[in-house]
């Protein structure tokens, strides 16, 4: 069919991702960056469950389910498979969950960051394993509820801070890292693009809202990401080369904004927010500084 029905996207519609997933909405973008000529290769999670139950897919490109832990090996051996039969053009693109990439593939992952592969790894970060029902994964921020971890009279949320996984990945030297979301598309799309025209391992780290696992409204999921940024939760950079750039600093909403409205917060007290504040202020100052001081080594060194 051709004209105003053409349906020209690679991530189509008609998958079965609950109402109001970032997730599903960051594929689509993600998927008009990367173009035709691809190979994804998804983890298991709720990604790979609600785009690819057989016999239906929403791929319209050739698409590799793995086992949750190794999307970084299969893409090696995918993208060097593809090299030795003289193919130099196809991209390879993983797109994992939070707990496939921060946790349970993180060794596999670092690996193929290590080798060296010619690869755009993508997390897609929704801050639990939601797939098997709201588990808290490396990736979940402190206090914040999953089923587990609960809230009770001694315990109240996720004892542990959010691995910075951007900065983990960044330090493996590799030539493009950045961060993202599912809401800010152009800055997205750029990114992907971007990543892909450069050889070697590259890293996007995406946050999506999970309407189920972050009890939001389904019609917010995109003001939450927005949010996350404008609150400086959240930041919108680029490590390359090993330069750091903020893409984004906006005037810093307070904290609260991000926060109030998501059941997995609701347990917070007063003391809680202004904690998590100190936190997001601390984290910022030090994106800043770091972006201050490579600008400066960048321009000292004539690069
Ligand atoms: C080795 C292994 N351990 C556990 C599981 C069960 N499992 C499947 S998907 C999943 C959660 C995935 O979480 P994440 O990567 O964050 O993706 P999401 O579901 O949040 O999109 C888990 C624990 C599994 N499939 N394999
Ligand atoms: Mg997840």
């Amino acid at each position: 069919m051709s004209g105003v029905f053409e349906n020209k996207e690679l991530f189509k519609s008609g998958h079965t991702a609950c109402a109001g997933c970032a997730v599903a909405t960051g594929f689509r973008h993600i998927m008009r960056a990367v173009g035709k000529d691809c190979v994804i290769v998804n983890a298991t999670g709720c990604s790979e469950i609600f785009t690819s139950a057989y016999p239906k897919s929403a791929w319209e490109v050739p698409y590799v389910h793995c086992v949750f832990e190794n999307a970084a090996p299969v893409a090696a051996g995918v993208v060097e498979a593809l090299r030795a039969m003289g193919n130099d053009h196809t991209k390879v693109v993983v797109l994992a969950g939070d707990g496939a990439s921060y946790d349970i593939g993180f060794g596999h992952l670092s690996g193929m960051l290590e080798r060296g592969h010619d690869v755009l790894y993508i997390s897609y970060d929704n801050e639990a394993y939601m797939n098997t029902g709201v588990q808290r994964s490396g990736a979940t921020p402190w206090k914040a509820y999953t089923t587990t971890s609960q809230v009770g009279s001694k315990i109240r949320g996720k004892l542990q801070n959010k691995k910075p996984m951007t900065e983990i990945v960044a330090a493996h030297g590799i030539p493009y890292v950045a961060s993202s979301t599912s809401a800010h598309y152009t800055d997205l799309e750029m990114k992907v693009k971007k990543a892909l025209s450069i050889r070697g391992p590259k890293f996007l780290n995406v946050l999506c809202t999970c309407v189920p696992g972050w009890g939001t409204d389904p019609s917010l999921s995109i003001q939450y990401l927005k949010d996350a940024v404008d609150t400086h939760v959240w930041p919108l950079l680029e490590i390359e080369n090993g330069y750091l750039k903020m893409n984004m600093k906006p005037e810093k909403k307070p904290v609260e904004t991000y926060l109030k409205g998501q059941k997995r917060f609701k347990h917070l007290t007063p003391e809680d927010v202004s904690e998590i504040q100190k936190m997001v202020d601390e984290r910022w100052e030090g994106w800043v500084w770091r972006e201050k001081v490579d600008t400066e080594r960048k321009k000292e060194l004539g690069e």
